[in-house]
């Protein structure tokens, strides 16, 4: 399978500041695409499709607002990365304020996106790796895997969260759309993609379908609640599919199945999978208890809907199972 990352995705490496002043890489760091790198063969890199594509999906002010966070964060005399801290729940106005603090607010439903030196060149290159990526599905490719980092699925038109900047999946649909192709987005990554759905939830044109940990009890909590189907032109072509905590495969197979027969229902021609290694029984920060070879099974499944596919990594952060949780779900793809 042909296998997409460029370099200058690496420009993204937040910290966390600790409490004696030290900085140490975050969560969602460098190592986690380098970890895949190591178990892929040869990959290409992007090439540049410019900032038009990223406009389709995303608010032109809040572009402008991530190409300048950081050095607006600097500016105002702030150390380390930029992140929000203050959010207008609260009978909020449609107010267009300049300071920095403020548009982090306005721009995030989280504090957890940290926005470094390199993030927009970061963020803008793993975009760039997806819509590569998915030039190799439309020319007649069966497959391909873009190794996204920073990941995107959280990410919505307007704000920042969970890691996540640009939605690369969603970027990539749209532009598979436009192409003229059906798509359907299978997003398989253990948080709910609150960003894509959202997105999409009001179009009968793109289906997004999700498997992940209950919003009752896991992030991003709001989003991703078996109720949400959609609304207006959109109404049923969303379908939540949340499982609890300690699921294994023999919970998430039949999830699995009922995703994947409202996508044939659908008429799809074009899947893009947001993959998600999150899903491994030793995550970190997740509680399902998927196994590495359990990935090429449900691969395999993915792959008897026969349709081209575009694989969109999400997340995933047990840095050392990355690589052979990813090969296991390429291999059972191909
Ligand atoms: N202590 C993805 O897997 N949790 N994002 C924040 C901070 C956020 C996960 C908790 C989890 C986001 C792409
Ligand atoms: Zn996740």
């Amino acid at each position: 399978m042909r296998c997409f990352f460029d370099p200058r995705q690496l420009a993204h490496a937040p910290t966390m500041e600790l409490h004696n002043g030290g900085f140490v890489p975050y969560a969602e760091t460098p190592a986690r695409a380098e970890a895949v790198l190591a178990a892929l063969g040869p990959v290409e890199g992007a090439v540049d499709h410019g900032e038009a594509p990223l406009r389709a999906v995303h608010d032109e002010a809040y572009l402008a607002f991530l190409w300048s966070a950081h050095k607006d964060w600097r500016a105002a005399g702030r150390a380390g990365d930029a992140s929000g801290y203050a959010w207008p729940i609260v009978r909020r106005r449609p107010l267009a304020l300049d300071r920095i603090d403020a548009k982090l607010g306005a721009y995030s439903f989280d504090a957890s996106s940290p926005i470094a030196e390199g993030t927009w060149g970061g963020a803008y290159w793993s975009a760039q790796t997806a819509l590569t990526a998915l030039d190799a599905v439309l020319v007649g490719e069966r497959a391909a895997f873009a190794l996204c980092r920073p990941p995107g699925h959280h990410a919505g038109r307007d704000y920042l969260g969970g890691y996540c900047h640009l939605n690369n999946a969603a970027i990539a649909a749209e532009a598979a759309t436009t192409a003229g192709r059906r798509v359907a987005i299978l997003d398989v990554d253990y948080h709910h993609g609150n960003g894509t759905q959202d997105l999409f939830y009001e179009r009968g044109d793109v289906f997004f379908a999700s498997i992940h940990a209950d919003p009752r009890t896991d992030y991003p909590y709001f989003w991703g609640h078996a109720d949400e189907r959609g609304e207006g032109a959109g109404e049923g072509a969303t379908l939540n599919l949340p499982l609890p905590r300690g699921a294994g495969l023999a919970e998430y197979l039949p999830a699995l199945e009922r995703a994947l027969a409202a996508i044939a229902g659908f008429g799809a021609d074009l899947l893009v999978i947001s993959y998600g290694a999150d899903t491994w029984a030793g995550d970190p920060i997740s509680f399902f208890k998927l196994e590495t070879p359990d990935y090429a099974v449900m691969a395999a499944r993915i792959a008897s809907l026969g349709l081209p596919g575009l694989v969109v990594m999400e997340g995933g952060y047990a840095v050392d199972a990355l690589g052979p949780n990813v090969a296991a779900f390429l291999e059972g793809l191909a």
